[in-house]
């Protein structure tokens, strides 16, 4: 289902969701833990560092069919002669930052040998790669998100030689700069982004045995992490600028392995706690401003049950228990609302409840039935895990043979034992997501996932995913079945296709055999750092005996 339907199949839920959240329709499970959560969220709150970033180079867009999206950046001219030149003639230009950066962008004019008797009318469009300043935006083509993600912002200046910064937080490396309206001649005097970052701390130094290439994606990938890291993990500094579970989870992981910052885990998780839905479900993405609420139309199924091995791996890495205590209803009641899909058959069936969007990846027309299974297996042990650091042995014992009969369940159901892969649908869909999620699960063996890889890899007609969010797990499946090596060449392949194609953080959305790949139907709309994209740096330090040799 696409975004949009499912948003309007929602609406009316969402309806419900308000009356709800106000008290009036429905007991709220969370009552006696809402306020304290809160409390601690905002007590939990990140320290945002400012650095303050000069432009580096003027430079302008070049089209180019070998380069990524058709446009590469050229040189015009240094920093200083553009300074220097009247910015009249220029407009339309590039400057270049240098780096990919996040935070307030701020300009000074100086007049030209006249007396400016006018405003000054100038149109900024932030890019994160060349192609998003070379595209024009409109007409706008449409699709699921909205055009104002982009970044072009029109300004007027009144008084010359008044710093002027831009109300909206940007994330980019390029700003093309463009004149609308003036009198005389005027120069740009200066230009900075104040950038911001919670990330603190430096990540371990590779050792000289890694590899180039590894090196670059590793660099790329804590580049990614450092600008998704806010005041919450946001899932990208352009689009969509909030916390999703499903990138904070990823996230966290690649945090685990280089910064090491798990303050600001511990605060995402309480703030999706804080507001989760009074029947127990958490929503699945969450705003901070004016005040922190959550997304009501938006419930994803596998996300909800991420969000409980989030909190183990937390635990496990913070060694702080007492808050896997403090959100263990949140744990409980994630697994009691997924339990409401799977029958007496052990199937998990999304048709026995209220829709639930059920995600995994933008490919369209992926069937997600045996993802979802595998998800809710990898979950109930993850949290049977938890249940037992935290003492509770009841929920551990339940949960653990409710996974076993689950496992059951799928291998008669989807599994094609002759030819070793799971099969979806009355379509019979072979997909990369099926597979990975049946080896997460321990659904087969590592033996029987290896197999199950290589064919869907080798099949040319498998539905392939079509994010790095999704290869993430195929490379964590790859390591589960011990196909090292594969793993190794497939992230170098996929995550370092991104790098040599001049990524200065790693895109949401990346398809080796399609550079213009968009779910929103507009590819300057996709986000070119994105917080799921990240997790290289998690791999590398995590399997250094992989990775770094
Ligand atoms: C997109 C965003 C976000 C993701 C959701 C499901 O809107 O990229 O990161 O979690 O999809």
């Amino acid at each position: 289902m696409s975004y949009i339907s499912f948003r309007i199949k929602l609406s009316a839920f969402s309806a419900l969701c308000a009356i709800s959240a106000a008290g009036y329709a429905q007991t709220d499970v969370y009552e006696q833990w809402r306020e304290s959560w809160m409390k601690t969220y905002e007590e939990t709150m990140p320290e945002l560092k400012v650095e303050i970033k000069k432009p580096v180079a003027a430079v302008k867009g070049v089209k180019d069919d070998a380069a990524f999206q058709g446009w590469r950046m050229e040189k015009a001219m240094s920093i200083e002669e553009f300074y220097n030149a009247p910015f009249n003639g220029n407009s339309g230009i590039v400057i270049d930052f240098g780096e990919h950066m996040t935070g307030e962008f701020t300009f000074n004019l100086r007049q030209g040998w006249k007396t400016p008797d006018a405003p000054i009318k100038l149109k900024f469009t932030f890019g994160e790669v060349p192609s998003e300043v070379c595209t024009p935006f409109d007409p706008f083509p449409g699709g699921s998100l909205a055009r104002a993600w982009l970044q072009d912002e029109t300004v007027t200046v009144s008084t010359v030689g008044e710093p002027v910064t831009i109300p909206r937080r940007v994330a980019f490396r390029y700003v093309k700069i463009e004149l609308i309206g003036h009198s005389y001649d005027f120069h740009f005097a200066d230009m900075q982004c104040a950038a911001t970052t919670s990330a603190s701390g430096e990540p371990a130094r590779l050792p000289e045995s890694a590899s180039e290439i590894v090196r670059d994606i590793n660099r790329v990938s804590l580049n990614t992490l450092k600008e998704c890291m806010q005041t919450v993990y946001e899932d990208g500094p352009k689009r969509d600028r909030r916390l999703w579970i499903g990138d904070l989870y990823l996230e966290a992981l690649a945090n685990m392995y280089s910064f090491k910052n798990h303050e600001l885990t511990k605060h995402c998780l309480y703030m999706m706690a804080a507001l989760a839905a009074p029947d127990g479900m958490l929503y699945s993405t969450a705003f901070e401003r004016p005040k922190a609420h959550p997304q009501y139309e938006t419930q994803i199924a596998d996300y909800s049950l991420l969000y409980n091995v989030a909190l183990l791996d937390y635990t496990l890495a913070s060694k702080d228990i007492e808050t896997a205590r403090d959100l263990w209803p949140v744990v409980q009641n994630q697994i009691k609302y997924a339990q409401r899909y799977v029958g007496d058959d052990f199937i998990y069936d999304r048709q026995r409840d209220r829709g639930l969007w059920i995600f995994f990846d933008w490919t369209p027309g992926l069937n997600t039935d045996i993802a979802i299974q595998g998800a809710m297996i990898f979950s109930l042990k993850k949290s049977a895990e938890l249940a037992k650091l935290v003492g509770d042995n009841d929920s551990a014992a339940q949960w653990i043979e409710l996974a076993a009969k689950m496992r059951e369940a799928a291998r008669q159901k989807y599994y094609d034992e002759k030819e070793g892969v799971f099969f979806a649908g009355p379509e019979k869909q072979l997909s990369h997501i099926s597979q990975i999620w049946m080896i997460l699960s321990d659904v087969v063996t590592p033996k029987e996932g290896a197999k199950a890889l290589k064919k869907v890899l080798a099949d040319k007609n498998a539905v392939y995913p079509g994010t790095p969010y999704a290869n993430h797990y195929l490379v964590e499946a790859m390591i589960k079945c011990g196909m090292n090596k594969e793993a190794k060449k497939f992230l170098v392949d996929y995550w370092g296709g991104m790098v040599k194609k001049g990524a200065d953080t790693f895109w949401e959305v990346y398809d080796p055999n399609d550079d213009f790949r968009s779910p929103y139907n507009f590819f300057p709309i996709n986000s070119y750092c994105h917080a799921w994209s990240c997790t290289p740096v998690y791999f590398i330090n995590k399997y250094p005996e992989i990775f770094q040799k």
